[in-house]
């Protein structure tokens, strides 16, 4: 505790835990003594609370909620504490009020907030619920249906709608403390019942129960298996039901019990991850990079719908940008598709189109002209994946662009090396693999070639920061880390498809798992024709295909030809109407199961002598996941990527894996190595012709080992890629 200014009424309680002051044991016992001097304090009439270094603060330590129960101070009661504090207390909120640190400022009995800052309840996001009293006092400041779209979802509310809301007080441009100071001198000697927020009754609803009903299914409806906002729900309700205290008890069971799930352990788990793994390589770039970064021109070239959506990132994140096609059709075509999708992000935000300032032909121009290249210090290439086409590109680029311009590849399994050779400057070629659409996906996959320089990794991942998505770097080999992984899960659904299987079987599963969407709902998104051409590509499928080669084999190892004869059919999904399943029309969104599929899935069983037999849902997760996490383990040994967390990131942030399940290799060490380990060489002894189902040497060396935790993974491994 501090005073204001020598004679001030006025104490200052500031939270100091940087660098987003969480509330760590030392910050709360701090609080709690600062509140109790402040209160004995004869001299000080009001207090106000605010947070280090212009953020007020991020809530409870995260860090924290893995050590014994006996070691933690609970929050609740110091929130408690302040409301009934005899003096008013204020909160003085700038940067982000967050969790924990919103109900410290609920407990407040004045709110004030700079503009600019965020706040918001995201326990959900971490597995958890607020549990120091919010769910309870939340719904009585704003209203049951706000607090539970706030404490359901996690989301971060600027203080323009927490003041609509009524969740702050007032809002203010200039210097916060001042303004609280002034507050807090103003409301001395008011009567601070009617501030008490625990006395507040929650406000009635027209219909409190039909509200209930309907918001519970869907936030249901939404989880997907994840259990921390169906409890976040039953928290609020039990505000609208039970006296304050009763609602608290409530919470805290509801709270203690998310606390020990494995979900919340997953969640954690991954936010960690996410932060370590962004960080990766950082250091490495040359220190005036993130200065120019912003400020420097970019340029990439091909304006397909991959191209589109990296251009809307980039003029998002304000950077300039140079769009180049190969001719004016082209380019007028991808420049209408790339100018509407910023409309509608612009829509989004506040400031609408002048904030993203892109009618401005210094912040995003189109051309044909290739010769504009030679000055710009970054290219992302994004035309389709042809290797003699890439390759031509990066040789006119090597010719063309400056000495020291990064000259990055978009390509989901391509070889960096092998486009790096038609350079003069294999250094400075990486490749940037971009998820579509590219303007919403976070995941950045950054794959480094033999000669790529750290300063061209480390620029990349710059970049990926910039754009405010999650860069992961990975080696070089084909489909990299995310793709490679999710050949075998493709795989095998099809392989059970042939087994007896159907579409929508293998999608349940899978969705009721968490993914978001299915396999095979994802590849009559993505479209059929992508693979085919792919498979084509490499002499499995198609006229190349040498005469005589069995339907079902390829290289000795068993082959699906299913997806190869649906193309022939033109079903390539929703584009045409008909893939895996039907559609009401050509580009419909509907998936319907298909009875053409069904008996045609029959016939093909019947002539290649395949009995039909009945798959359970255990058998379909199995074969899917174990043989995805199985491929994880070999890009581990390979030294593809460093870390198992690498590969949870890259999944949770692109390929709609379930956060609540930590991703796959988090996912592999909670149901357990030796599990894993016993269903694959059930599945390999059933299935000798399919390889990917062989467990890898390095989930056998580690199951050998006694099963060590996750953290420990990689020291079993002697080899690690110097550049990882
Ligand atoms: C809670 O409050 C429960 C209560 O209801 C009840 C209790 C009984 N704890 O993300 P950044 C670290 S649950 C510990 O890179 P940004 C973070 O790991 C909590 N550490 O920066 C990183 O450290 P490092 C509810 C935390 O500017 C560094 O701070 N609150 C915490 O992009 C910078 O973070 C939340 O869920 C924390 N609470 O984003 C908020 N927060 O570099 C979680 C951050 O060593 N936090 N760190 O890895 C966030 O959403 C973002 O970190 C924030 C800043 C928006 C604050």
């Amino acid at each position: 505790m501090e005073r204001y200014a020598r004679s001030s009424a006025v104490a200052v309680i500031r939270l100091r835990n940087p660098p987003v002051n969480a509330l760590s044991v030392e910050v709360l016992q701090a609080l709690e003594d600062g509140l109790k001097k402040a209160e004995a304090d004869p001299s000080v009439k009001a207090i106000m609370i605010c947070g280090e270094n212009g953020k007020f603060s991020a809530g409870a330590d995260i860090r924290g909620f893995s050590t014994p129960k006996r070691h933690r101070v609970a929050l609740g009661p110091i929130v408690s504490l302040i409301e009934s504090s005899e003096k008013p207390v204020v909160a003085a909120i700038e940067g982000i009020a967050l969790g924990g640190g919103l109900e410290v400022a609920l407990g407040c009995h004045y709110r004030l907030a700079h503009v600019k800052a965020q706040m918001g309840l995201p326990e959900v996001t971490i597995g958890l619920l607020p549990g120091a009293e919010g769910t309870q006092r939340l719904p009585r400041l704003i209203g049951v249906p706000a607090a539970l779209d706030m404490i359901t979802t996690g989301k971060h509310i600027p203080a323009t709608e927490a003041l609509k809301l009524g969740l702050v007080d007032e809002i203010v441009e200039e210097n916060t403390i001042e303004a609280a100071i002034r507050l807090a001198n103003k409301v001395i000697g008011q009567p601070l019942g009617p501030r008490r927020l625990s006395l507040k009754p929650v406000p009635k609803l027209p219909n409190t129960d039909a509200f209930l009903r309907e918001a519970l299914a869907k936030v249901k409806k939404q989880a997907r298996g994840f259990l921390a906002p169906e409890l976040c729900f039953q928290a609020v309700k039990a505000a609208t039901e039970r006296p304050f205290a009763e609602g608290v008890r409530r919470e805290r069971e509801l709270f203690q019990r998310l606390l020990s799930s494995e979900q919340a352990r997953a969640l954690q788990y991954a936010f960690f991850a996410e932060r370590a793994v962004s960080r990766d390589h950082l250091s490495l770039a040359p220190s005036p990079l993130p200065g120019t970064l912003l400020s420097d021109v970019y340029i990439y070239t091909g304006l397909g719908t991959m191209g589109q959506g990296i251009a809307t990132s980039l003029v998002k994140a304000k950077i300039p940008v140079v769009a180049l096609e190969q001719d004016l059709e082209y380019l007028n075509k991808g420049r209408k598709a790339v100018m509407g999708l910023l409309e509608r992000e612009a829509m989004k935000m506040e400031g609408g189109a002048q904030t993203l300032d892109f009618h401005n032909p210094a912040r995003l121009q189109f051309t044909v002209d290739f010769d504009l290249l030679s000055d710009v210090d970054l290219v992302i290439e994004a035309v389709f994946e042809d290797m003699a086409l890439k390759k031509e590109i990066f040789h006119k680029l090597s010719k063309i662009c400056k000495p020291g311009a990064l000259l990055c590849t978009n390509t989901s399994a391509l070889n960096i090396d092998e486009i790096a050779s038609a350079t003069s400057r294999p250094q400075q070629v990486i490749g940037t693999h971009f998820f579509s659409p590219a303007h919403v996906m976070r995941l950045l996959e950054i794959i480094y070639g033999r000669h790529t320089s750290p300063t061209a990794i480390a620029t990349a991942m710059q970049l990926a920061k910039a754009l405010k998505k999650v860069g992961v770097v990975v080696g070089n080999c084909f489909g990299f880390v995310g793709n490679r992984m999710m050949f075998p899960y493709v795989e095998q659904a099809v392989f059970l498809l042939e087994e007896g299987s159907r579409p929508e079987a293998v999608d349940q599963a899978l969705e009721d798992f968490g993914f978001k969407i299915g396999p095979f709902r994802m590849s009559d998104l993505a479209g059929l024709d992508v693979g085919w051409r792919s498979r084509k590509g490499q002499g499995l499928t198609g006229p190349s295909l040498p005469a005589g080669t069995a339907a079902r084999q390829r290289h000795g190892q068993r082959y699906s030809p299913l997806p190869d004869l649906l193309c022939e059919r033109g079903r390539f999904g929703q584009k045409t109407g008909k893939g895996w399943y039907q559609y009401e029309k050509a580009g419909g969104r509907t998936a319907v199961p298909d009875p053409w599929l069904h008996s045609f899935l029959s016939q093909y069983r019947d002539s290649h002598g395949i009995k039909t037999r009945y798959i359970d849902q255990e058998e379909i997760l199995e074969r899917c996941l174990f043989s995805l996490i199985n491929e994880g383990f070999a890009i581990l040994a390979e030294g593809i990527a460093s870390a198992p967390e690498h590969l949870d990131v890259i999944y949770i942030n692109g390929y709609g894996w379930p956060k609540h399940r930590g991703g796959p290799m988090f996912y592999a060490s909670t149901v357990g190595l030796p599990h894993v380990l016993a269903k694959l060489q059930k599945y390999s002894e059933a299935h000798p012709d399919v390889p990917k189902l062989r467990p890898s040497a390095f989930l056998k060396k580690l199951v050998a080992a006694g099963n060590p935790p996750l953290k420990e993974w990689m020291s079993y491994l002697s080899r690690q890629s110097p550049k990882l």
